[in-house]
């Protein structure tokens, strides 16, 4: 009775897998979210492209800084009065859910006219067979056994992103738990 839902049950997990596995991007790499040493973020920027469900992480010092998203005109002008949303915990990890802009600033004066402010073009992932979100899952090795499904993707080795992917892991078997409950 079971192998018709256990197919379904694997492809919500399968969704729930595929939703977090996008790239996660520590702004500034090493450096981190910070107006020292003059990081140059439109150059990080420029070096990285960024898909739909990938997700930016700031750190930084919460008493010293923040972040906050704004207008291309806000950004412009280093103006965060008026922010479209604001980021204060020094760990931040903000989802890129759709195509677009997204401009960044530290809000705190002075910060961001020193150079403290990063913008972000995100573009849809590409359905083309050499462009696949995940090729370690939809790749063309179909019989991986599932702990393949745990190793981070190749994009991104990062330990945050091995924490989003086994929470999503969690969020998965969560779902699968409940499937089994509901038929
Ligand atoms: C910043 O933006 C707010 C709201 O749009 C505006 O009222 C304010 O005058 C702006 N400040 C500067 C310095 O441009
Ligand atoms: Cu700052």
């Amino acid at each position: 009775m079971s192998s018709a839902k256990g197919t379904v049950a694997f492809f919500f997990m399968m969704a729930f897998l595929g939703v977090s596995l996008g790239a996660v991007y520590k702004v500034g790499d090493s450096t981190g979210w910070t107006t020292l040493g003059n990081f140059d973020y439109g150059k990080w920027a420029s070096t990285k492209s960024f898909h739909v469900g990938d997700s930016l992480l700031f750190t930084y010092h919460k008493e010293i800084h923040n972040v906050k998203q704004v207008t291309h005109n806000d950004f412009q002008s280093c103006n965060g009065t008026s922010a479209i949303a604001t980021y204060t915990s020094g760990s931040d990890s903000i989802t890129l859910k759709r195509a677009g802009h997204y401009y960044f600033l530290c809000g705190v004066p002075g910060h961001c006219q020193a150079g403290q402010k990063v913008a972000v073009l995100v573009t849809a992932l590409s359905v083309g067979p050499s462009a696949s979100p995940s090729p370690s899952l939809f790749g063309p090795t179909p019989a991986n056994p599932p702990s393949e499904m745990l190793a981070p993707g190749p994009a991104q080795s990062s330990a945050s992103s091995l924490i989003s992917s086994k929470l999503s892991l969690a969020l998965g078997l969560v779902a699968v738990y409940f499937f089994d409950f509901a038929f």
